[in-house]
């Protein structure tokens, strides 16, 4: 692929904007499109253009890439009223950054084959502070060799790439990833109830926490705000609740079973009813009261 493809990106969320902000200060041309069109306004007076659906993004792209909240969401940009695969020019490479199905990674797959386009599913880890510093850890199944055509842009976006396998392979890692995370945050929350309801502080079980085996990078990060009570998203709790069905969809079609995740999203549940904002996962401390 020559140098600086154009570049169609939709979906311009929490962490869809800045990747696409990166991309568009690398010097790619870029043209987006996003439901609510005025989150585009900032890109659009940084030099992006402005489609007026899905699938004109698509035909103005050599790259496209899709970033979006969830499976009916993927579904309404690519197969709804000028979806993008409509639009898909024959050797267009789409890239999908969204969490979804490992089914629905393979749905798309075939839908851009019968284009005669690629298709790489890449959904990230690494959160809006990842996409803004370009450090994102792509999660990619798909073909080598369209990967290859698309390294040099993915390159701006992230740090680390594994390429797990074939169409679905990205997405049952990634997956299996938030699950890990999910539980690892809500047994904090829980332990944290516990001291607290037992009239200890927070602190002392962090303290201790920090000088054990216990200790896991995403606590490091999330303890603070469950000490706060403040929770801007990061990554939104309704996300993660999002995932952990994703998980339990693809665990009852596999037939195994996920017992202690299928606990955890009861708990995700009642904090996401209850929400009143759009909070960070790290809300799930809310489920018990503070002390
Ligand atoms: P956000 O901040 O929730 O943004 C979601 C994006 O998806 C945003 O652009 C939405 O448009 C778009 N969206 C949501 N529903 C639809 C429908 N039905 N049709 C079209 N577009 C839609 O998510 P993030 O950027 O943090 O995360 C994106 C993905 O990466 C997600 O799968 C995560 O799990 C990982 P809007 O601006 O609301 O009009």
């Amino acid at each position: 692929m020559s140098a600086n493809p154009n570049v169609g990106w939709i979906g311009l969320g929490l962490i869809g904007k800045p990747m696409a902000r990166r991309l568009l200060d690398a010097g790619y041309p870029l043209t987006v499109w996003n439901r609510t069109a005025a989150k585009a306004d900032d890109m659009v007076r940084g030099g992006a253009r402005l489609a007026a659906t899905p699938r004109e993004a698509a035909a103005a792209a050599d790259v496209l890439f899709t970033c979006v909240s969830n499976p009916p969401a993927l579904e309404a940009v690519l197969w709804g009223p000028d979806g993008a695969i409509s639009g898909l020019r024959p050797g267009t490479v789409l890239i999908d950054s969204s969490t979804v199905s490992p089914g629905l990674a393979r749905r798309a797959a075939d839908a851009c084959r019968e284009r005669k386009a690629e298709f790489l599913e890449a959904p990230i880890t690494g959160g809006t502070w990842g996409a803004e510093k370009g450090e994102l850890v792509f999660l990619i199944g798909g073909e080598t060799s369209t990967l290859a055509r698309v390294q040099p842009a993915l390159n701006h976006l992230g740090k680390k790439f594994f390429h797990l396998g074939p169409h679905g392979a990205g997405q049952t890692i990634k997956l299996a990833m938030n699950m890990l995370y999910a539980l690892e945050v809500q047994a904090l929350a829980e332990a944290l109830a516990l001291v607290t309801g037992a009239g200890l502080r927070s602190e002392q079980l962090l303290d201790v926490l920090a000088s054990s085996m216990g200790r896991a990078p995403v606590l490091d990060i999330k303890a603070p705000m469950m000490i706060s009570g403040d929770y801007p998203p990061s990554f939104p709790l309704r996300l993660m609740h999002k995932d952990l069905g994703l998980a339990l969809e693809l665990s009852n079609q596999l037939g195994v079973p996920l017992p202690a995740t299928a606990a955890a999203r009861e708990t995700y549940s009642a904090v996401k009813g209850a929400s009143k904002e759009d909070v960070d996962y790290a809300a799930v401390r809310s489920f018990w009261p503070a002390q």
